[in-house]
This record gives C-alpha cells, structure tokens and sequence, in this order.
C-alpha cells in the first residue's frame, strides 16, 4: 500500500511527498511532533501536520537562516538562537570561529530529544561544540530577562501555530531589540511570500513599530516549504544587510569562503538574496516604511 503525507498550505493547495515509513511519533506537552522516512527527501520532521524540515533540503534553509546575520555583524561573539531545537542553525553558527558563545532557547525538549536521535548531522555539533548552551525554556519568557547580552539573535521558529505564535508578536519584537547589544542583528524566519504575505506584512510591522532602523526580507529556495520559496527578515539599528556587507569576513572566516562546506550561501547569494520580487516589493510597500 501507498502512503502520502500531505501538508495543506491552503484549503486547495499543498505539497505530497510519498512515505515509506513512520520513524517516530509522539505528542509533546506543545505539539504533535513525527519523524518519517520518505522516498524523495530522505527524513522529514513533521510539528502539528507542518514539514519543519528534511534531510535532503534542510541545508539551504539552515545556511540561510544563519549565515547572512552572522556575516554582516562585524563581531558577533554572542549569539542566541530562538526554537531551532533540531540543531541545524546551531551547526551553522559554530562553523563561524569568531562565536565565542551560542545560546540555544528550545521551548519543547521532546524536539531536541528527537532530533539527536533521528537527525544526527543536524544536533551532533550543538552537543559536541563546549560554545554551546541548550536552555529548554520558553524564550518569550528569557528574552525578557536578557537586556543588551547577544549580538545575533536568530530566530528559527516553527509556523505562527501553537507554541510559535507569540514569536511573531510586536511585544517580542520590542523585547528582541532590547536584548540585543547596541548594534545587534536580529535575524527571524518569516514564512513563505506568496502563501503568507499577510504574516510577512506582520512581522515588518512589527519589527520597525519595535524601533528597528533598518527591515529588510531576504528569500531562498526550499522545495518542501509552502510554494517551494521562503523569507526571512533582517534588522538592526545600525547595519544595513547589503550596504554594509563587507569582504572582511573572508579574513574573520576564511574556511567558510575558501573550499567552503556550505552548499548554498556565499556572498554573491547574500546580495542577491536581499533582491525581491515585483509582487513582494509592492505589497510590502503598501505597509509601514516601504521595501
Ligand atoms: N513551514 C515551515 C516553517 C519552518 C520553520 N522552521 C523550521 C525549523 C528548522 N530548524
């Protein structure tokens, strides 16, 4: 017998990927959380029916999530990440040597616990690395707590659904910007344009009523998410995304740039990266500051 998992994007529309088997499955006191294997991506972490990840593609969502925050702050010795209990965006932050210190914030311990069991490559380095700090907390709660202490915050959330949802709020945008140091960056995943503009209208919102100078939205592409294209956003009081997008980081980490491991960003994808499309612009243009 056949088996596809489907993930419903719109009441019309959603993505099929055929399974061959179910790894793990369980409710967390948070979401409903699966683990299978399927024939096309290898393994796929599923939160509350969402694809949050697979095997085969989750290096351009990772690589993307962390590197351009990281490459335009000039030091960025301490940083945090929000949610990412999978371990992904924490093995791409300590491929930079310059981080001295990682935070990882993960509400829900059952998807870090998962995670090191079913997806290796992902959480092996955030376990090994002595950078690393894994806090099971609810980050709406430590960032209160946390005035002007990190660099980079990068926040690798899952869907505004369940525990996620206060993550796109203007009160936590506002308590970002105070927990970042005076020239922090603040990086978030913001969902996919052409399914959830509304959301990404949110988060612009939000981010400069919460008094950041500079906003701006990046893309990539990512075959298992909503319309196989997703965004995140970019601010800080002090560094412009692109502007201010030296080459110093080819001296600062010169491994990542020089027979690189990474498979998807380098510096001709950053700037490009920031380059939207028409539909994009116009309809972050008919909210708040313009593009
Ligand atoms: N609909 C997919 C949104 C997923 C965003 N976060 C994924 C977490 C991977 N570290």
């Amino acid at each position: 017998m056949d088996l596809w998992f489907t993930e419903f994007h719109r009441d019309g529309a959603g993505i099929t990927i055929k399974v061959k088997k179910t790894i793990f499955i369980s409710r967390s006191k948070y979401q409903e959380i699966a683990i299978v294997d399927t024939y096309e991506f290898g393994k796929m972490l599923v939160i509350d029916g969402l694809v949050m990840l697979t095997e085969a593609d989750e290096f351009i969502y990772h690589e993307m999530m962390a590197h351009p925050a990281l490459v335009v702050h000039p030091r960025p010795d301490d940083v945090l990440i929000i949610g990412g209990g999978d371990g992904g965006t924490a093995r791409e932050t300590l491929r930079h040597q310059r981080v001295e210190r990682l935070t990882m914030c993960e509400i829900d311990e059952m998807v870090i616990e998962a995670c090191r069991r079913y997806f290796p490559t992902l959480s092996k380095r955030v376990i090994e690395d002595p950078r690393a700090t894994i806090l099971v907390e609810d980050a709406i709660k430590y960032v209160k707590g946390a005035t002007g202490r990190f660099d980079v915050i990068l926040v690798d959330s899952s869907d505004p659904v369940g525990p996620a949802k206060g993550l796109f709020s203007m009160e936590f945008f506002t308590d970002l910007r105070s927990a970042l140091k005076e020239d922090g960056i603040v990086a978030l995943q913001s969902e996919s344009p052409f399914y959830h503009a509304d959301i990404i209208i949110q988060i612009k919102d939000g981010l400069e009523k919460a008094g950041f100078r500079y906003v701006n939205f990046y893309w990539a592409h990512i075959p298992t998410y909503p319309g196989g294209v997703w965004c995140w956003a970019m601010a800080s009081d002090v560094y412009h995304p692109v502007e201010d997008l030296g080459e110093g980081v080819k001296k600062r980490e010169p491994h990542l740039f020089h027979r690189s491991p990474l498979r998807y960003y380098d510096l001709h994808v950053h700037r490009a990266a920031f380059t939207l499309p028409r539909y994009m612009k116009e309809f972050l243009k008919r909210c708040g500051k313009g593009e």
